[in-house]
């Protein structure tokens, strides 16, 4: 196989040990880190004009090429296109779309503008991998300049359905965009099916078989690939000395209290305050947990640019403030409500210290923290997963009470009944989710995708 060539929005740091609070970059990390190759994208620097030279880096069998944006670029393809109309039509929320002509434009400019500054660094024998929504046109402007390798996409967040998909304006652009790729993937069955119906419908592919589509003269091919993590890995991490430290200083704080953790970028596809109000209805309806239980919601803060999530923040602050008020008491916080950002093994401990992982996003592509968590556990005393019907990972995790985020009370109840399950029953739900992962770890994931792009 030729060099892996991965393209990114944004590349992370790899740094050992450095934070990274963001699903695609644990994902992309671990495939460079072993099948070794370059990682092109944004260094997540702007200045006033677009900046000429990219700046290549070399971290053993890694190469780092990076290169900043100019302000135009990152409000217009970044905040604007991708995040105020990509992100909240791909999560279903149409009534969030901000769609402005100019800013599309922009889009296009700038991954044009990318793949030219790509396009140097490529060899005839790499293979080329998308990451995300920022990029659907990549694969096209490389073609454009006449690059012939194999390319493929992957989408890290939901595919919408057609009513969803046709009200960014020029959708039927992406669609024929994406079917310039060799291989596009998606997180669940139900993504790709999504796809396949649009560009049936909407762009006049043919369905050649399952995995097919003729589109004018281009066969697009389509698979399915959850993204997971390394179960052992994280048992490992979980364990470290320093995590142990931090576990004992969150047990010492708890007083014996039973613990619900979240952990989620705070983003309004997470369905943080829907999470609170189902905590708070908990309380009413089970008057025994007061004082007695805890939550804790991590919440690193995320594109703050952006007028909804300022919304975000300010509405999750109000609330969590108003439910500490209500049931708090002198030596007691409901719910702790924390932005700032933890070394991944302390998180990993503090997943283990938790009865109950409160995972319930309004939509999500695929979810890490609910695989996490689940890896985290002790094996002869794990905690229960409360996940949403509507994150990629209930697709795969039959061992979960899956909840519906907009039912405030049956979000409550399984709260309820995960607090006080029997631990039998909690030893079996979750023993099947950790073979799952055992089976369809991290590794899976990226090993299918290149395999299948390679053919
Ligand atoms: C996108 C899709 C899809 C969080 N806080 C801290 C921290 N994290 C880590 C988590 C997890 C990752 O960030 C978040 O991944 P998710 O998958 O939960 O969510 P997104 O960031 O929205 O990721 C998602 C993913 O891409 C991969 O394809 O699953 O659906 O939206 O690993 O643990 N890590 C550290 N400190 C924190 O405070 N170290």
């Amino acid at each position: 196989m030729g060099r892996l060539v991965i393209v990114s929005n944004r590349v992370a740091s790899i740094t050992p040990g450095k934070a990274s609070t963001g699903g695609l970059a644990v994902g992309i990390g671990d495939v460079l880190g072993k099948a070794g190759g370059l990682w092109f994208g944004w260094n997540g620097e702007t200045s006033p004009q677009s900046p000429e030279q990219v700046q290549v880096t070399e971290h053993g069998n890694i190469t780092l090429a990076t290169i900043g944006l100019s302000r135009k670029d990152y409000e217009q393809y970044y905040l604007g296109f991708s995040n105020n109309v990509l992100w909240p039509a791909f999560h279903y929320r149409s009534d969030l779309i901000r769609y402005q002509r100019d800013e599309y434009e922009g889009y296009q400019r700038a991954n044009l503008w990318l793949a030219e500054k790509l396009f140097p660094l490529l060899k005839p024998d790499d293979i080329i991998w998308v990451h995300d929504y920022h990029l659907i046109p990549m694969a096209a402007a490389l073609r454009a300049m006449g690059v012939k390798n194999k390319i493929g996409f992957f989408l890290h967040i939901p595919f919408p359905t057609q009513p969803i998909l046709t009200c960014i304006p020029p959708s039927s652009e992406l669609l024929r965009a994406l079917s310039h790729y060799d291989l596009v993937g998606f997180q669940t069955p139900s993504d790709r099916q999504a796809f396949v119906d649009c560009l049936t419908r909407e762009s006049g592919a043919r369905k050649l078989d399952e995995d097919n589509l003729q589109m004018e003269d281009r066969v697009v091919r389509s698979g399915v690939y959850p993204i997971s993590v390394y179960p052992d890995e994280i048992e490992d991490q979980a364990h470290t000395a320093a995590s142990r430290r931090h576990l004992r200083r969150l047990r010492q704080s708890l007083l014996d209290r039973k613990l619900i953790i979240s952990v989620d970028r705070l983003d309004y596809s997470k369905g943080q305050f829907e999470r609170f109000r189902a905590f708070e209805k908990l309380m009413e309806i089970q008057p025994s947990h007061r004082s007695a239980l805890s939550m804790v919601q991590i919440a690193p803060l995320s594109r703050s640019d952006i007028k909804t999530y300022q919304k975000i923040r300010h509405d999750l602050e109000g609330e969590a403030g108003r439910i500490n008020g209500r049931f708090g008491d002198i030596d007691y916080t409901p719910i702790r409500y924390i932005n700032r950002n933890y070394e991944r093994s302390t998180l990993m401990a503090f997943f283990r210290g938790a009865q109950v992982g409160a995972v319930t996003p309004l939509r999500d592509g695929m979810n890490l923290v609910a695989k996490e968590y689940v890896a985290a556990q002790h094996r002869d005393d794990p905690g229960v997963l409360v996940l949403s019907r509507f994150a990629g990972a209930a697709a795969e995790f039959d061992g979960a009470l899956l909840v519906n985020p907009y039912d405030t009370l049956g979000m409550a109840e399984a709260m309820h009944r995960a607090l006080t399950m029997p631990k039998e029953e909690r030893k079996e739900r979750h023993a099947s989710m950790l073979q799952q992962l055992k089976t369809n770890d991290l590794g899976a994931w990226w090993r299918r995708f290149l395999g299948d792009l390679a053919v």
